[in-house]
């Protein structure tokens, strides 16, 4: 289906809009529908085909002949106009942290800047072109210098969530390719990095059929590039500047060539030093024993010949899992059906797009027991954050859906604003009143390392406070977030029963995989939760769990595993 493609394409109509200044009020409908686009669970094919797409709300009689224009063409006329208006890479500019359109638009107009390239070059050579452009001042132009060297240390790496995407495009089409058998992700993707440096493809196929598959692949609907062709390879660049491999090999090796690819390297090197201390050789075509292959259709068998469990692909990364497997100790990881609920999300009161009725609906399509409503307090102005009055009624408001649903738990909840020495956005009368409380800094997050630390603990020691929500603020690739010695803080977690979270998003991942196995060993218990803004962000549960197995997390180890009771129970535990 084609929703993805046609809300990133509203999504930068708005964003040219924007910077060139157009009514805000055209902006804001390109934007609407761009959101509605992404969170519908149905192709918009579908709805084109029936003739119901101004059915959709916030799809107005404009818009929907956007969709029917790029149903048709793969373009829309407006956002081609559009692009024709500012220099082609102008709107890269936007991925920093810190530049809106507005700020990007005067940039252009008044300092001349058209690219991520001129910026740089400025804020090194010529910075007071910078400070003298209207409302932007040295400060402001220090901030940008340190987002674009954050942007550019992550070297061109995609996130998780939208190398997932890509991929499973990807899969389907050369899934359709004649002979393809078994598609699948391969390399960091499959391991569930949080960033991904490229896309690894493989499937087995006859070798008679490997040559069209090839084909095939480099002709896929995303594919603006081909690198290389080969009889067995294949090498393109996607949109987006994105690199995609596919290897099609014989059935008989499939699984070592899966395990090959999927590597990490480092993994890979530690597996075939233990292969040769057996006799063996291990490589991307099989186990063998002298000329005898004795493995290598599946990994399973790899594994087992070589005397070790199966290392699930999150694992390999040569962080002690095979001295693990080796003697029988790896962790029982949580898998992602494990969770019974998510207990962080926003809706309309604050800033998600989504009503409390909505929220409920869609957790219990996912077949949910229980969810919690967590709006913003209210010293996140921006965010229409909530103050006394309002939460109150809206609390009000999440008690009466509530009774409406016998198979779900509606609780209510907050994500207050933890300040900088740590004290809370809410005094502890109002918080008593709530069934969780998640606890989040959002501003202020470049403190060192002691502040932060003590400022997460004395949050984590406030006596209504049930979990840490995304505790280090990053965003992966833009912000590098909070520095925190998570030894410490998972330490205070654990004497106090607060949960940390693993904030799901693939923006955030925050705790981190290297952070949650720290904080599991410290005792601390974990929360996954979307943090969602709106129905589609639900989705992002499953990045949580991958960074959760990343980090060795068992269902035990994470609160939003329990049964209706048993996190009653652990709630109760606080007061
Ligand atoms: P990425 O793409 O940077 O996010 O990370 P990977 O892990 O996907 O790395 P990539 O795409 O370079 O290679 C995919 C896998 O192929 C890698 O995880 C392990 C395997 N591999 C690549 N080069 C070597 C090598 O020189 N030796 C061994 N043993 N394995 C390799
Ligand atoms: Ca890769
Ligand atoms: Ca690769
Ligand atoms: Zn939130």
């Amino acid at each position: 289906m084609k929703n993805q493609e046609i809300a990133g394409t509203f999504a930068r109509i708005a964003d040219l809009m924007d910077i060139l200044g157009e009514d805000v009020f055209r902006v804001n409908s390109y934007r609407k529908a761009s959101r509605v686009i992404e969170e519908l669970p149905e192709p918009i094919e579908d709805f084109a085909a029936a003739g119901t797409l101004q059915e959709i709300p916030g799809i107005g009689k404009s818009t929907a002949e956007k969709i029917r224009q790029y149903l048709s063409s793969g373009k829309v006329a407006l956002h081609e106009e559009l692009k024709a208006k500012v220099p082609p890479k102008l709107t890269d500019l936007l991925e920093i942290s810190g530049l809106g359109p507005k700020t990007v638009a005067k940039l252009w107009k008044q300092g001349g800047i058209t690219s991520v390239e001129e910026l740089k070059e400025a804020i090194v050579k010529d910075p007071s072109r910078l400070t003298e452009i209207e409302g932007l001042g040295e400060k402001k132009v220090q901030q940008i210098a340190e987002s674009l060297a954050f942007l550019q240390s992550a070297g061109g790496r995609i996130r998780l969530g939208e190398a997932d995407r890509l991929a499973s495009a990807l899969i389907e089409a050369v899934g359709k390719c004649k002979g393809a058998k078994r598609v699948a992700a391969a390399g960091s993707l499959r391991r569930g990095k949080e960033t991904i440096g490229d896309i690894d493809l493989l499937c087995h196929a006859p070798a008679s059929a490997a040559e069209e598959i090839i084909e095939c692949f480099a002709a896929a609907p995303d594919v603006q590039r081909v690198l290389a062709k080969g009889g067995t390879k294949g090498s393109v660049v996607l949109r987006g500047d994105v690199q995609a491999d596919l290897r099609v090999v014989q059935k008989v090796e499939y699984g070592s060539a899966l395990a090959y690819f999927t590597g990490s390297k480092a993994h890979n090197i530690r597996l075939r030093e233990l292969a040769a201390r057996k006799g063996l050789k291990l490589n991307e075509y099989g186990l063998f024993r002298g000329e005898e292959r004795i493995a290598g259709a599946d990994e399973e068998g790899i594994y087992r010949a070589l005397g070790l469990a199966f290392i699930p692909p999150e694992l390999r990364e040569d962080r002690g899992e095979i001295e693990a497997a080796i003697e029988g100790r790896l962790p029982e990881l949580l898998r992602g059906e494990d969770i019974r609920g998510d207990l962080h999300m926003h809706t309309t009161a604050s800033d998600g797009t989504s009503t409390i009725e909505e929220m409920v609906e869609a957790c219990r399509k996912r077949g949910y027991a229980y969810l919690v409503i967590s709006e913003h307090s209210k010293s996140q102005v921006q965010a229409n954050g909530l103050d006394e009055k309002r939460l109150e009624a809206h609390v009000a408001a999440i008690r009466k859906a509530a009774k409406r649903y016998d198979d779900i738990e509606v609780l209510a909840g907050i994500e207050v604003d933890v300040f900088k020495d740590g004290s809370l956005d809410f005094a502890s009368d109002v918080l008593a009143g709530l069934d969780f409380v998640t606890a989040s800094a959002h501003s202020a997050l470049s403190l060192g390392l002691r502040e932060a630390t003590r400022r997460l603990i004395k949050a984590i020691e406030h006596p209504h406070v049930h979990s840490i929500g995304h505790p280090t603020g990053r965003m992966i690739n833009t912000r590098p977030g909070m520095e925190i010695d998570i030894d410490e803080v998972a330490a205070a977690a654990a004497s106090n029963n607060v949960a940390l979270e693993i904030n799901a998003h693939y923006y955030r991942l925050d705790l981190r995989d290297t952070h949650v196995r720290a904080a599991i060993q410290k005792g601390a218990k974990l929360v996954i939760n979307t943090d969602a803004h709106c129905l589609a962000d639900l989705e992002m549960m499953k990045y949580g769990v991958t960074t959760a197995r990343r980090g060795w997390a068992t269902a035990e180890d994470v609160i939003n595993t329990y049964p209706p009771a048993k996190l009653r129970k652990w709630i109760a535990q606080k007061r």
